[in-house]
């Protein structure tokens, strides 16, 4: 049950891939997702290169399913990163951050489905036209850098003006949310908030926390001053950093405030201090779970729900 379009295409049994997140897409949540029937992805981020070809070669010793790698457009390392995952021959990348549009060929020349995370119509229709696979698309309720525009207005807006399948991202964590962006005419889901919360993910424990801990209204963005809008939950951190935008702090002052302060709160676990990169939908997540046990929940519920929407007899809704 569940077979999609998205799923035939990746080689992957469940519609549901795990978002590309920086420092905790690594080769132990990857393998575990991709164990459990979803597609795993590396997150490459800012990550040297050689910790990218580590955590390739480290997910391949503990799966022998499909995974990915997501490529950051902003990294400083990009050109290598993009190298280390055509020699070791990866794939499926998704990309993030930007406009991959000049580097495709170089990934379609090597063999690689390519699925680029897009937060607008304009931009799926010009990657399509340059031989994207499929697009990811994310709406602003997402962890991270972000686009304007929600999941629930983005999904079915870029079904209509693509061919290729589109999986639906942002605010998206139990079958409910699957169902429904499968209503939309998604092929699938990508969720990244959900997996920080897996047993396998290194987030560190106090971060697990703050997610499982989190309300509806936890997150907030900074950075709109930037033009990089990213979404974290509230602390010390973005307060800072939204006063230094009030009081007009230039972008170099920013990035370098904003600087390595991802890992320290993601791994190192200074959830004051670092940036928490998280979804709103973070408010939903009441427990940590192995990945596996993440996927079969989420698709049984997709499954049921989608069965009782069937069934329900005109006229009567929530009956
Ligand atoms: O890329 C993401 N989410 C991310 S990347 C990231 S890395 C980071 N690390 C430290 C500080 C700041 C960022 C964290 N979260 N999601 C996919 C995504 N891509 N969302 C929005 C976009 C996007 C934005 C602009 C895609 C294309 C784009 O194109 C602009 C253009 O040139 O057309």
């Amino acid at each position: 049950m569940l077979r999609t379009a998205i799923s035939g295409l990746l080689g992957i049994e469940f519609p549901v891939i795990q978002g590309g997140m920086a420092w905790l897409g690594d080769a132990r949540l990857v393998s575990a997702v991709s164990n459990g029937g979803g597609l795993g992805i590396i997150g490459s981020g800012n990550a040297p290169p050689q910790w990218v070809r580590e955590q390739i070669r480290l997910t391949r010793e503990s799966t022998n399913k499909p995974f990915g790698v997501n490529i950051m457009l902003m990294s400083p390392y990009l050109d290598d990163v993009i190298d280390v995952v055509i020699e070791e021959g990866v794939g499926i990348v998704t990309t993030g951050g930007g406009n991959p549009g000049v580097y495709l060929s170089r990934f379609k020349d090597a063999g690689i489905k390519v699925m680029p995370v897009v937060s607008s119509v304009a931009l799926a229709r010009r990657l399509e036209r340059g031989g994207a696979d499929a697009v990811v698309a994310e709406g602003m309720e997402s962890g991270g850098h972000i686009g304007e525009t929600a999941t629930m207005a983005l999904i079915p807006q870029i079904v209509d003006a693509v061919k290729i399948p589109v999986v639906a991202a942002g605010g998206i964590a139990d079958g409910r949310g699957l169902a429904a962006a499968l209503a939309l005419g998604a092929a699938g889901v990508q969720m990244g908030t959900r997996f920080i919360c897996a047993e396998e993910s290194s987030a560190h424990p106090d971060f697990k926390r703050k997610v499982v801990q989190a309300g509806d209204r936890a997150t907030t963005v900074t950075g709109y001053s930037t033009g990089h809008p990213v979404r974290s939950i509230e602390n010390r951190m973005t307060r800072q950093y939204a006063r230094m935008e009030r009081d007009g702090a230039g972008i170099e002052e920013l990035e370098l405030f904003g600087g390595g302060k991802l890992y320290l709160g993601v791994i190192q676990g200074d959830v004051e201090n670092g940036t928490l990169m998280s979804g709103q939908i973070a408010g939903l997540i009441r427990e940590v779970k192995p990945a596996g046990m993440i996927i079969e929940e989420i698709v049984s519920e997709a499954e049921l729900v989608i069965s009782r929407l069937s069934r329900i007899p005109s006229g009567v809704i929530n009956g």
